[in-house]
C-alpha cells in the first residue's frame, strides 16, 4: 500500500538537497556526481536462502556465492526514470520491505546512484521473459530486476521478497542480516492465466477481506481473481437498473444460514479492481445464469416464469433456479446486468456461469446461452462460463473453465478442437473448498479429499483427453464458501493449497517436483506465521 509517509521518503534527482540530507541522516557525506559503481562498500552477510528457494518454482537459476547482497541503512531502490509504473513498485518494494528492517530505502527515480542499490527497471529485459516475466540479479553491489512491463517487474519484486530471510514479513524491526543470495534467476510463467476464485454470495467477504486475499495471492504471481458475485443465496454486487438485487437479494437474512449478507457497492468494486491492478491482479466478474439465480429471482417477482417470487434460500442446495428462457424480460435483465457490471471492469472477461442449469432444459439451455454469450462481446468483453457452456458449440473466443472431476469430457473436447480455450479448475484437485481430510473442520467433500499433494501433483495439460498444453488458457483455484465466513476461514483452506496452484500456473511443468516443492512450501510457513495467515499444518509437510 502506498501512504503519505512514502511520499516524504521519496528522493528525485531534481532535489539533490533532499538526497544530502538524507545522506547527512546516515552520517556519510558523499559527492554525489558519482559513477555507477557504488562508493560504498558494501556491507557482508550470510544469506539464509537460496535461489531456488521461492514459489513458484523459477524457471532458471544460476547461483553465484560471490554476489550476496546485503541490504543496509544506505540501500536505495532505485527505478526506470519516467517510469510511474516502476515508481509505484519501487513504492510498493519499499512499503514491503521497511517495517521488519527499518532503512529509509528512498525510491530514487534517476539513471545512477552512487549507493548500494535495487534498481528495479522495466524495458529492454530481452524477448526470453516475455511480457510477464522477469530477469533478476544480485551482486555484492546491486540487485536489479528488469523486466519488459509492469507485471513483470512486480513479479520479480514478489521473488525477491523471498529470498530475504523469512523475518522481512515482520511487521515491527528486527535485528537480523538482510542478504540475498548472489546469482542469476531468469523466470516467466507457463500459463498467461494463473487464478483464483473467491465466492462472495454464499457468505459475502467484506472489501478489507478481500483486499487480504489480493495481498497473498499476489506472493505467488497469481494474477486473475475471479468473483462469484450471485447465486442462490445472495446477489453481491450493486445495479443500478435493478437496485434490490443487492438491498433485498444482498440484504440482511442473505447467505448461507442466513448469516452472509453485504454486497459491492459500484465504488467498493472499483477499489477492489484498483487494489487489485496495483497488484497485477485482474478481476473477473461472474454473475452466474441461467441456474444458481434465486437470490434475484425471490427479490423480482416477474423473473419467474409463474411471476411468483419463491421465498429466499439459505440453504446449500444447488440446480434448483432457472430464469425464465422464453420470457423477454429476462433478456432485459441479463443485458442490464451485463451492461452495468462491463462498465465498471477494466478486465477483458465477463463470466456468466453457466453450470448446474438443471431446472433447464438442453434446448432451453442453449437458446438462453446463445442469446447471453453475444451480449458480452456487445458491452466490449469476452465471455467465460463453466464447461457447461461448451454444450452449446458457442464461438471460439468464448473460454471454459473446466471444473469436472473426470479425465473425459466430448463437449470440452470437440471445443478445444475448434478453437476454444479453457481454464483448468478440476474439482477434484484445485478446488480449496474441499477439505483436506475427513477431520478438516470447514469444507465440503462431494469432489474429494485433496491433501497437499494431491493439488500439487497433476499436470493441467494432461488432465483431461483432447485439452492439451496448447487449448489451455490457464489455470484456477476456486474456493466457494458454503462453509467459509471469515477471513481465517478462507486462509486456512487456501494456505497451503493455494501456492500449489500457483506453482502449477506458472512453473514448467519439467520443473515439477513434489519433494522440491514441499521442500519449499515447508519454509513459507514463517512468512505466513509473520503475516498472520492461518494455514493448515498439513503432516505431508515438514514445516519451519
Ligand atoms: C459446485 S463447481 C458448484 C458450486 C458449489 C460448489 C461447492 C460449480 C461450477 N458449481 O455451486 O458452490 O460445487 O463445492
Amino acid at each position: 500500500m502506498t501512504t503519505d509517509h512514502d511520499e516524504h521518503q521519496e528522493v528525485s534527482v531534481r532535489h539533490r538537497h533532499t538526497l544530502t540530507r538524507l545522506l547527512a541522516a546516515t552520517a556519510l557525506a558523499l559527492p554525489l556526481a558519482l559513477p555507477a559503481t557504488p562508493a560504498v562498500a558494501a556491507p557482508t552477510g550470510t544469506p539464509t536462502r537460496q535461489l531456488d528457494d521461492v514459489i513458484p518454482a523459477p524457471v532458471e537459476t544460476r547461483p553465484d556465492p560471490r554476489g550476496t547482497f546485503t541490504l543496509s541503512p544506505l540501500t536505495v531502490i532505485r527505478t526506470t526514470p519516467h517510469s510511474a509504473a516502476a515508481r509505484q513498485i519501487g513504492r510498493q518494494l519499499a512499503d514491503t520491505l521497511r517495517p521488519a528492517t527499518g532503512y529509509p530505502l528512498p525510491v530514487l527515480p534517476v539513471p545512477a546512484t552512487p549507493l548500494p542499490e535495487i534498481a528495479l527497471l522495466i524495458g529492454g529485459a530481452g524477448s526470453r521473459v516475455g511480457q510477464e516475466g522477469y530477469q533478476l540479479d544480485v551482486t555484492r553491489h546491486r540487485v536489479t530486476i528488469r523486466a519488459n512491463t509492469p507485471a513483470g517487474l512486480f513479479a520479480g519484486t514478489q521473488t525477491l521478497r523471498q529470498l530475504l530471510p523469512a523475518q522481512i514479513e515482520a511487521a515491527q524491526r528486527q535485528r537480523t542480516t538482510w542478504a540475498v543470495p548472489g546469482g542469476r534467476i531468469i523466470d516467466y510463467p507457463r500459463f498467461a492465466y494463473r487464478g483464483a476464485m473467491l465466492d462472495l454470495a454464499r457468505h459475502f467477504h467484506t472489501v478489507p477481506e478481500i483486499k487480504t486475499y489480493i495481498d497473498l495471492l499476489s506472493q505467488y504471481k497469481i494474477n486473475y481473481l475471479h468473483l462469484h458475485l450471485s447465486d442462490d443465496q445472495g446477489w453481491r454486487i450493486q445495479i443500478d437498473s435493478w437496485p434490490r438485487l443487492t438491498t433485498v437479494g444482498g440484504g440482511p437474512g442473505t447467505g448461507v444460514d442466513g448469516v452472509g449478507p453485504g454486497y459491492l457497492t459500484k465504488d467498493d468494486y472499483k477499489a477492489v479492481t484498483a487494489y487489485a491492478a496495483a497488484r497485477q491482479i485482474t478481476i473477473v466478474p461472474e454473475i452466474d445464469m441461467p441456474g444458481h439465480t434465486n437470490a434475484a429471482q425471490s427479490t423480482y417477482a416477474e423473473l419467474n416464469c409463474d411471476g411468483v417470487a419463491p421465498p429466499p434460500r439459505t440453504d446449500i442446495a444447488v440446480g434448483y433456479s432457472s430464469l425464465c428462457i422464453d420470457d423477454e424480460l429476462t433478456y432485459r435483465f441479463v443485458e442490464d446486468v451485463i451492461r452495468e457490471l462491463a462498465e465498471i471492469t477494466p478486465g477483458p472477461y465477463l463470466h456468466v456461469g453457466g453450470d448446474e442449469a438443471h431446472a433447464t432444459t438442453d434446448e432451453e439451455y442453449a437458446t438462453f446461452m446463445r442469446r447471453v454469450l453475444p451480449l458480452v462481446n456487445k458491452y466490449g468483453k469476452r465471455a467465460y462460463g463453466w464447461n457447461e457452456v461448451m454444450q452449446v458449440d458457442p464461438a471460439s473466443d468464448v473460454i471454459a473453465q473446466y471444473w469436472g472431476t473426470g479425465t473425459t469430457n466430448a463437449d470440452l473436447a470437440e471445443a478445444v478442437a475448434r478453437g476454444n480455450k479453457v481454464v483448468m479448475s478440476p474439482a477434484n484437485k484445485a478446488y480449496l473448498d474441499m477439505k483436506y481430510d475427513r477431520n478438516t473442520p470447514l469444507g465440503l467433500s462431494w469432489a474429494a479429499y485433496i491433501e497437499v499433494r494431491d493439488a500439487y501433483d497433476w499436470d493441467p495439460a494432461q488432465r483431461v483427453t483432447g485439452v492439451g498444453e496448447d487449448a489451455l488458457l490457464g489455470v484456477e483455484a476456486p474456493l466457494w464458501s458454503e462453509t467459509l465466513r471469515s477471513i481465517d476461514d478462507i486462509e486456512y483452506m487456501a494456505f497451503p493449497r493455494l501456492p500449489a496452484i500457483a506453482e502449477l500456473g506458472w512453473s514448467t511443468a519439467a520443473s515439477h517436483d513434489w519433494e522440491s516443492f514441499r521442500a519449499r512450501l515447508g519454509e513459507q510457513a514463517p512468512r505466513w506465521r509473520l503475516q498472520q495467515v492461518n494455514y493448515y499444518p498439513s503432516p505431508q509437510v515438514t514445516w519451519s
